[in-house]
C-alpha cells in the first residue's frame, strides 16, 4: 500500500530531496508512486537540484580496464548471458600473461576484477593475481570481488569470509565492487538466483568489508519483473546498512538487458532508467555518488541520467562482457575524449578521476576546456 500516497507527499519529498535531507520512508515510497511524464520531470529536477548541491556541474569518470579472468560459472542465474559451462562456445578463460599484457598496454588507473564461481580461477589464483598486480603497479587502484564471490572463496577454500577479505586486502585489493546485489528481494531471489548468496548474505559481507577497512559499491538490477516496492525497499536497505557501517561509495543503477531468449523480451525504458536514478539520488542521502553505467543504459540515457542525479558515468571500460554478452548495442569501450565530449554535451563539466573519485591531472585540463 505504500505507493498509494499523495500529491502532498510527492511534494514534500521532492523539496526535501532536492535539498539532500533524510527522507522517511513513505516519502521516499511516495517517489515512486505513479511515475507519469510531468511527475518524471519533476523527479528528475528535484534529483538535480540534490547533485548540484553535492557537485556542482561537474561530471566524473575514470580511466578503467574491465577484467574478466573467466565467464565459466555453474550458478545458473536466469538473466546472465555472460557465463557458460565449459564446453559452451563462448567460454573462455585467460591466463595471467593475457591480463597483465592488458593492462600494460591500457595503463588504466582501476580495474575492475569479476569472473564467474569456478575452480579454473580458484581463489589462491585470484589472490596471486592482485598480488602481481600491485607489485607491478603500485598506484593502480583494484576493485576486485563481488559478495557473491567472497562468499564462493570462503566456502571453497574453507576460511571464513573475513579472513579473505583481510587477505585480498593485504594482498592489494583496495575495494569491493557492487555487484551480486540483484535487487533485494526474496521472491525474485529464489526465482533468478537462488544458487547464489541472497539479499542478507550480500549486506552482510559488505558491511563486514567496511569493517577490515574496504569501501564498496552498491548496485540494483532493474527491469526484469522487479516493482516499484522492490526497488524502494532495496534503496532504503542500503541507507540503513550505510548508518550502520558507512563504506558504501557509490550506488550503480543496472538496467536489466535481456538478451537472447530469456525470461523476458524486454528491459526497462530510458524513462524508467532516468526515475530509478532521480529516485535513488533522493533517497540514497548517505550514499555520495550515483553512477549512470552506460554499457547497460546506452550512452545517451547514462548521459541524460547525469540531469536526473548521477555525477558519475563510471569508466572508459575496455571490452566491457557482461552486458555485451546479453545483447547490449552499445560500444565495447569509450575513449577518454569520446567519455569526455558525451559528459560536455549532456551540460556538464567532465572531470577524470582516480578510484578513489578524487581529481587526476588530466582533470584540470578537461574542465579548462569546457
Ligand atoms: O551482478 C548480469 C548484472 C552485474 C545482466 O561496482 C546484468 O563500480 C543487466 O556489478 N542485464 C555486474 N545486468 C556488473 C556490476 C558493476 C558494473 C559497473 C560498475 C560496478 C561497480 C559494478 O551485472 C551483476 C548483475 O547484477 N547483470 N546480467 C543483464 N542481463
Ligand atoms: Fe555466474 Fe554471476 Fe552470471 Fe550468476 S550473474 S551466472 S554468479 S557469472
Amino acid at each position: 500500500m505504500h505507493l498509494l500516497s499523495s500529491e502532498k507527499d510527492f511534494e514534500r519529498a521532492l523539496e526535501k530531496g532536492a535539498r539532500a535531507e533524510r527522507l522517511t520512508r513513505d516519502e521516499a515510497f511516495a517517489l515512486a508512486a505513479h511515475i507519469t511524464p510531468d511527475r518524471l520531470h519533476r523527479l528528475g529536477r528535484a534529483a538535480l537540484a540534490n547533485r548540484r548541491l553535492r557537485y556542482g556541474g561537474k561530471a566524473t569518470f575514470v580511466f578503467n580496464l574491465q577484467i574478466n579472468p573467466a565467464n565459466i560459472c555453474g550458478a545458473r542465474c536466469t538473466f546472465c548471458n555472460y557465463a557458460a559451462s565449459r564446453n559452451d562456445p563462448h567460454a573462455y578463460v585467460m591466463s595471467e600473461a593475457d591480463i597483465l599484457a592488458q593492462v600494460d598496454r591500457l595503463q588504466p588507473t582501476e580495474v575492475h576484477i569479476v569472473g564467474g564461481l569456478n575452480q579454473v580461477w580458484p581463489y589462491p589464483r585470484n589472490l596471486a593475481l592482485v598480488q602481481q598486480l600491485r607489485h607491478r603497479y603500485p598506484g593502480l587502484h583494484i576493485k576486485a570481488f563481488t559478495a557473491v564471490e567472497i562468499a564462493y572463496f570462503a566456502k571453497t577454500s574453507g576460511q571464513s569470509e573475513a579472513w579473505i577479505l583481510e587477505a585480498l586486502k593485504t594482498a592489494g585489493v583496495d575495494a569491493l565492487p557492487g555487484g551480486g546485489a540483484e535487487i533485494f528481494s526474496e521472491r525474485l531471489w529464489r526465482q533468478h538466483w537462488k544458487n547464489k548468496i541472497g539479499p542478507q548474505e550480500w549486506v552482510r559481507i559488505h558491511q563486514m568489508a567496511h569493517e577490515v577497512g574496504l569501501p564498496t559499491n552498491a548496485t540494483m538490477l532493474f527491469g526484469f519483473g522487479d516493482t516499484w516496492t522492490e526497488r524502494v525497499e532495496h534503496l532504503l536497505t542500503l541507507r540503513r546498512a550505510q548508518d550502520e557501517s558507512g563504506g558504501f561509495i557509490c550506488f550503480i543503477p543496472l538496467a536489466f538487458q535481456p538478451g537472447e531468449g530469456k525470461f523476458i523480451t524486454h528491459g526497462p525504458t530510458a524513462l524508467e532508467t532516468l526515475a530509478v536514478t532521480a529516485i535513488a539520488r533522493l533517497a540514497l542521502d548517505n550514499i555520495a555518488h550515483i553512477k549512470s553505467y552506460w554499457p547497460m543504459s546506452g550512452v545517451e540515457t547514462a548521459a541524460a541520467g547525469l540531469s536526473w542525479g548521477a555525477d558519475d558515468m563510471d569508466g572508459t571500460i575496455s571490452e566491457e562482457r557482461i552486458a555485451h554478452l546479453a545483447g547490449a548495442v552499445t560500444p565495447k569501450g569509450l575513449a577518454r575524449e569520446r567519455m569526455a565530449e558525451t559528459i560536455r554535451m549532456a551540460g556538464f563539466k567532465p572531470q577524470e578521476r582516480d578510484g578513489q573519485h578524487r581529481a587526476t591531472m588530466n582533470a584540470a585540463a578537461e574542465s579548462d576546456r569546457s
